[in-house]
């Protein structure tokens, strides 16, 4: 195993229903270094450039639509394969299908307002944190 960073992200309707604490407990209680974190409401360009890969899905308006709702709590967590160990930890995307103790079969209302995001791979990682965070800020 390797020490590796992700990019996290609690969403909007997570942080409005103020369970982020709840969810960031969950994050330390598993063992994951929070390298960086910052509340920020996200602008309209930043999520239509995020979520680019997903312009042409039929939810993408819907999409950024939820996610400039409110501000988000942005992280960069580190632990041993810390991508995957996030991914586990936040559960499936649709809630229906996440495991029991997750993140989102606890918290998410649907598969869209699903509470948080992780990055799926070492190089989407590397670039979401950038996107969000300035090296000075990654501690
Ligand atoms: P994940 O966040 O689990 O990696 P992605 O990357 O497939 O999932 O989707 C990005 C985000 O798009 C999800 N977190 C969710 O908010 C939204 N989303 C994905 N699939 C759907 C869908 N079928 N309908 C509505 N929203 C969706």
């Amino acid at each position: 195993m390797a020490l590796e960073r992700t990019f996290a992200m609690i969403k909007p309707d997570a942080v409005s229903r103020g369970i982020s604490g709840q969810i960031i407990s969950m994050i330390e209680e598993n063992g994951f270094r929070i390298v960086a974190m910052k509340k920020h409401h996200i602008t309209l360009k930043e999520a239509e450039g995020f979520y680019g890969v997903h312009r042409e899905r039929p939810f993408f308006g819907s999409l950024v639509k939820f996610m400039t709702e409110g501000p988000s709590i942005l992280l960069v967590l580190e632990k041993d394969s810390a991508i995957a160990q996030w991914r586990e930890l936040m559960g499936a995307t649709n809630p229906a299908n996440a495991a029991e103790g997750t993140v989102r079969k606890r918290f998410a209302e649907s598969i869209e307002r699903n509470c948080s995001h992780g990055s799926d791979a070492v190089e989407t990682a590397a670039g979401e944190a950038v996107y969000y965070f300035s090296a000075s800020e990654l501690l």
